[in-house]
């Protein structure tokens, strides 16, 4: 449209003033109403459009004072969140009509958390805090992604807002789940261990979780191929110092160190859930 518009204007202009209605060249003038016409509506049209921008932006940047706080962690490939009585789950619940005030950090690289249906993105960045607040208006459940570039899988950096009403929220968010021995499932989801291993024999980035167990095994140490028995010992070091030994075939300084991230506790509860996954 707008390229007909002006080829058609060009070539209206080439024929009104073609060199036969005007042979000996003559001097115009310039025109101030004309200038001022053509500065000012521009400017105000920029303006217009400025000052949606900085509103809508003002808004997404003033955080709610009874906002609710939930620190996110993004790292490869997958997402936590944390609430403040220390509650974390792989999943963000939300109450209804409360505003949710997201602290976002990074474990590794860059990401984006990002709610499409909420129109909501923010980066991710390790080493530095940003943030994201949104208010749910209706009982729903919508799809968060990363919409960084972060290796392998992150096409599959998934996860879930659920919105629920507030007296669901409040049994939720006071169901804190004891660390024992059995928590070793719910462990692997929440820390993101799925993103990379599976529990039914299936590769990925790394090794299955599935049968590994008393098996032998074939790692590198320092290059140098050696065997050894997967017992409690190479599992809890797997977790601690994921490059002391790496599993033939499979990349090194890829499984990020859980050191300061799992407890003992709950290390020793992945160790008897792996032990049980024949
Ligand atoms: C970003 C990908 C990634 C994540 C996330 C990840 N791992 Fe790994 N993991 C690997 C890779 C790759 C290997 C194989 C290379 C090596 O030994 O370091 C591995 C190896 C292991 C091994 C040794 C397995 C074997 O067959 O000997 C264990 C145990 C393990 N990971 C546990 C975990 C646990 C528990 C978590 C979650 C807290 C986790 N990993 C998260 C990538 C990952
Ligand atoms: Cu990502």
């Amino acid at each position: 449209m707008v390229l007909l518009g002006i080829t058609a204007a060009m070539l209206f202009f080439v024929w009104r003033y073609r060199l036969k209605r005007n042979p000996l060249a003559s001097n115009i003038e310039g025109n101030a109403m004309m200038e001022i016409v053509w500065t000012a509506l521009p400017t105000a049209l920029v303006m217009v459009m400025f000052w949606y921008g900085w509103a809508g932006y003002q808004s997404s940047r003033s955080v709610p004072p009874d906002a609710m706080p939930v620190k996110v962690t993004a790292r490869m490939w997958s997402w936590m969140f944390e609430y403040a009585n220390g509650k974390v789950h792989h999943e963000l619940f939300v109450p209804l009509d409360k505003p949710v005030k997201l602290i976002l950090a990074s474990q590794d690289v860059n990401h984006s958390l990002y709610i499409p249906a909420v129109r909501i993105k923010q980066d991710c960045i390790p080493g530095r805090e940003s943030y994201l607040w949104f208010r749910p208006t209706k009982l729903e459940t919508y799809d968060i992604q990363c919409a960084e570039f972060c290796g392998t899988e992150h096409s599959n950096m998934l996860s879930k807002v659920r919105v629920v009403s507030a007296s669901d929220f409040e049994t939720w968010y006071n169901t804190i789940e004891p660390v024992d021995e059995n928590s070793g499932e719910r462990l692997v989801q929440i820390y993101g261990c799925l993103s990379c291993h599976t529990t039914d024999g299936g590769k990925k980035v790394g090794p299955s979780f599935k049968g590994i167990y008393g098996e032998r095994q074939t790692v590198l140490v320092r290059r140098r191929e050696m065997n050894i028995d997967v017992d409690d010992e190479y599992l809890l070091e797997s977790m601690r110092e994921p490059n002391a030994k790496i599993v033939k075939g499979y990349p090194p300084n890829q499984m990020p160190s859980q050191e300061g991230i799992l407890s003992d506790e709950q290390m020793t509860a992945i160790v008897k859930y792996i032990q049980e996954l024949k």
